[in-house]
């Protein structure tokens, strides 16, 4: 049997994880879930019913996007995208994209559901927490943690993508010409077009 990976194609916790394991080279079934009708085998696997969840031959149940990532560059890691030294220094990002981050990015895009304040409030907070730091970053190197690609970009980029794309007009004109080379580059990568264009099985 092969690692069977219940994804959604647009969520990006999914989409880091399919990075990952196509990076990685790991031959998978992938699961196609319907947010709104979950397969009951997934949620008798995972309660929690969140995509994305990697169930592996060996029985054993990978619930979170982030150790999936772990778990396929532990597998194979051909270009060195996780250097454990570099950890101490990546994983506050991943923290600070998966909590606060991502909390803006649905206020952000669904605004009418906040109603606390404005889009453009809501925008403005989740450019000073994520966007601007990011962008100094990449002024200075071309990939968040350095000259390198690391695991990093492949876990933030799903978000950042989404970002990008409540108001592309706004995101190509805003002052972050370093981040939008940083996207363009990985949203045009032969990695990303192909976990993104390939039709995923359906279960
Ligand atoms: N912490 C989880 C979050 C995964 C998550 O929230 N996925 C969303 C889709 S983008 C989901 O499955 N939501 C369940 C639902 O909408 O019913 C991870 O990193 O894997």
């Amino acid at each position: 049997m092969l690692p069977q990976l219940y994804s959604f194609r647009r969520c990006p916790y999914a989409m880091r994880a399919r990075l990952a394991l196509r990076y990685a080279g790991i031959e998978l079934e992938i699961h196609e879930v319907q947010l709104r009708a979950k397969p009951p085998e997934l949620l008798r696997l995972s309660p929690k019913g969140t995509v994305p969840v990697l169930l592996l031959p060996s029985g054993e149940l990978i619930e979170q996007s982030a150790d999936i990532i772990f778990w396929a560059l532990a597998q194979a890691d051909p270009q060195g995208w996780r250097r454990l030294e570099l950890d101490a220094e990546a994983l506050p990002w991943l923290a600070l994209n998966d909590g606060p981050f991502k909390r803006l990015l649905d206020c952000y895009k669904y605004p009418d559901r906040y109603p606390q304040t404005t889009q453009t409030q809501w925008r403005a907070e989740a450019e000073a927490l994520m966007l601007a730091p990011l962008e100094q970053r990449l002024a200075r190197h071309a990939y968040v943690l350095g000259p390198n690609p690391s695991w990093l970009d492949l876990a933030l980029l799903p978000f950042v993508r989404q970002f990008a794309g409540v108001d592309a007009a706004w995101f190509e004109a805003a002052p972050y010409p370093a981040l939008r080379a940083w996207l363009q580059a990985w949203l045009g990568s032969d990695l990303f077009i192909d976990v993104m264009l390939k039709p995923a099985q359906a279960t």
